[in-house]
């Protein structure tokens, strides 16, 4: 008896693993690892850290059944330009779906490194210069606007300030030209 059921629940934990597993895609976070040198985790795309499978937060395991209707919707957005609002995934993993449709994504289980050509460049959705298919490229967090390639970000910072440093630079300028013109004024007087 305790054998059988031993079975049983092996045989139930396979079927879960198989179901679950068709929601995690590996291959992007290899790609993407490989191609920016850094390390990535599942957390680019998705609301846990360690990806969709499990029983933690944001994890399938751990889904209410409104929740799980949910990751449902998004999985049947095939074309691009539908809302999703998938549990598992982040606010640039559901921006994916949207953007490009659930068939397209599939299609680049393939072909990863074409996932940024398809984003293409509009979207920047942490705003900070750096569009989310180049911070996909760079292995950079595409939702946090501090975590970008630093030369990229120094570049857009300064062409972003570039009125507020020709300003200071004017400013500079002129407080120094004072200064000048005021010892000149006390070196004349004690002439
Ligand atoms: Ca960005």
């Amino acid at each position: 008896m305790k054998k059988t059921i031993n079975i049983l629940s092996f045989i139930v934990s396979v079927n879960i693993l198989t179901t679950q597993s068709v929601f995690a895609f590996p291959q992007f976070e290899k790609f993407v690892a490989e191609h920016s040198g850094k390390p990535v985790n599942c957390a680019m795309c998705h609301a846990n850290d360690a990806g969709p499978i499990g029983n933690d937060p944001g994890q399938l395991g751990s889904l209410t059944k409104a929740e799980m209707e949910k990751v449902n919707l998004a999985r049947l957005a095939l074309k691009p330009g539908q809302k999703v609002d998938s549990p598992i995934l982040n606010k640039f993993g559901n921006h994916i779906i949207e953007s490009i449709g659930t068939e397209k994504f599939t299609q680049l289980l393939a072909k990863p490194e074409d996932l940024a050509k398809e984003l293409g460049n509009q979207s920047d959705l942490d705003k900070d210069g750096i569009p989310d298919a180049q911070e996909y490229l760079d292995g950079t967090d595409p939702l946090n606007k501090l975590n970008g390639d630093p030369s990229k970000l120094f570049v857009i910072n300064v062409q972003r300030n570039a009125w507020l440093l020709i300003y200071m630079a004017v400013s500079l300028y002129f407080i120094y030209f004072g200064l000048t013109n005021i010892l000149k004024y006390y070196k004349l007087n004690k002439g």
